[in-house]
């Protein structure tokens, strides 16, 4: 008697692809997937949420009260919320930090189980939410050192980052990560409610055509990063860049890591550490930029040997394609601003 046919669904979910990846870690026995697994449950409900936001605004109207009979919450409190309870109840998790969360949240310290920290933004750009323009959630998960855990364990450099991501709520919905070993991207579909391997194996292209910065700070940027646009714009480097600027960094990011070129935000007068986020921001798109052959720098250095002294510490972010960095290099060393200068050690 004939078995019952196996039918191959001819796809590969998130969760398939993660039980593989892991089988790279020894030991790892499903935790890291069970973790993951956490990220993307969280995804979800963050979409549906995100989806609904004009409706919500009408329908909360009397009272803030929600359909579901629920207060009304921010987007970004809600994706915190969501973000932290999904994580909250996986053992592997030791400690979650979040950019709304001023500390770090200890979640179990005496658990040898609990390897993992988890550091992310739960809703980057939730301004542009008024606006129906698209927004994203950063993750980055780093080994929790063995022993208890003090609050400064969590300051390590990026290039410790065990994996990282970023889901991007635009026309479609996307996760996007790395564990190492390449950059993998997947589209829910809203009909199933499951993420689908779409863009396996993503590389950066070494050259593109787009250059991502938002230049009404062009003249409070140190020299170097008003001359690299310059020469971005005028021809210089080859073939006349186009400016491409949504002002969410995840939506910004994923372009360049599709379509190459560069994104940036340089420091400026009024921040003139930069103004993104260094565990919970670049360190992710720094991860997944090199991790698709891209390179990312502070200006200074590479993005990924940054020593963080606090978790919400911020810094400046170039980050890009190889041609597009090496010219911003040739630039960073030709055009010196003493205020902004110091020794480059270790620039890319
Ligand atoms: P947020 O964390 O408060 O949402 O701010 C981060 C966002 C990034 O997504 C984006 O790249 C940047 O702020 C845009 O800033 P600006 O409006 O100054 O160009
Ligand atoms: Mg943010």
């Amino acid at each position: 008697m004939n078995a019952t046919p196996f039918h191959d669904p001819g796809f590969i979910t998130v969760q398939q692809h993660i039980l593989k990846e892991q089988s790279r870690f020894p030991g790892a026995s499903g935790e890291f997937s069970w973790l993951l697994s956490g990220i993307t449950l969280a995804a979800k409900m963050i979409e549906s949420q995100v989806r609904r936001a004009g409706l919500n605004d009408i329908l909360g109207a009397h009272g803030e009260i929600n359909v579901q009979g629920e207060v009304q919450q921010k987007l970004d409190v809600y994706a915190n919320h969501v973000m932290s309870a999904s994580l909250g109840v996986r053992d592997s998790v030791a400690v979650i930090a979040s950019e709304e969360n001023e500390h770090p949240t200890v979640l179990r310290n005496q658990s040898p189980n609990a390897r993992y920290i988890v550091i992310f933004d739960p809703l980057d750009g939730s301004s542009n939410i008024d606006v129906n323009v698209s927004t994203g959630t950063t993750f980055s998960i780093i080994k929790r050192p063995n022993g208890v855990f003090c609050d400064n364990d969590i300051l390590r450099p990026g290039y410790e980052q065990v994996a990282a991501g970023y889901v991007l709520y635009g026309s479609s919905t996307m996760l996007v990560y790395s564990a190492g070993n390449g950059v993998h991207g997947f589209t829910l579909d809203p009909a199933i409610g499951a993420f689908i391997l779409s863009h396996e194996n993503m590389k950066m292209p070494a050259q593109g055509s787009y250059y991502s910065v938002n230049e009404a700070h062009i003249d409070a940027m140190p020299a170097c990063f008003q001359s690299y646009i310059n020469r971005l714009r005028s021809g210089e480097l080859g073939q006349k860049y186009v400016s491409r600027y949504i002002g969410s960094m995840v939506a910004d990011f994923h372009r360049t890591l599709l379509k190459g070129g560069v994104f940036m935000y340089p420091p400026t007068k009024s921040h003139p550490a930069g103004k993104l986020r260094l565990m919970y921001e670049a360190n992710p798109v720094a991860f997944l930029a090199e991790q698709a052959g891209g390179r990312a720098t502070d200006g200074r250095e590479r993005i990924l040997n940054k020593m963080p002294e606090n978790v919400h510490d911020r810094t400046s972010l170039v980050v890009g394609g190889t041609f597009e960095m090496t010219q911003f290099e040739k630039c960073r060393r030709t055009e010196r601003t003493p205020a902004y200068d110091s020794p480059i050690t270790n620039p890319i």
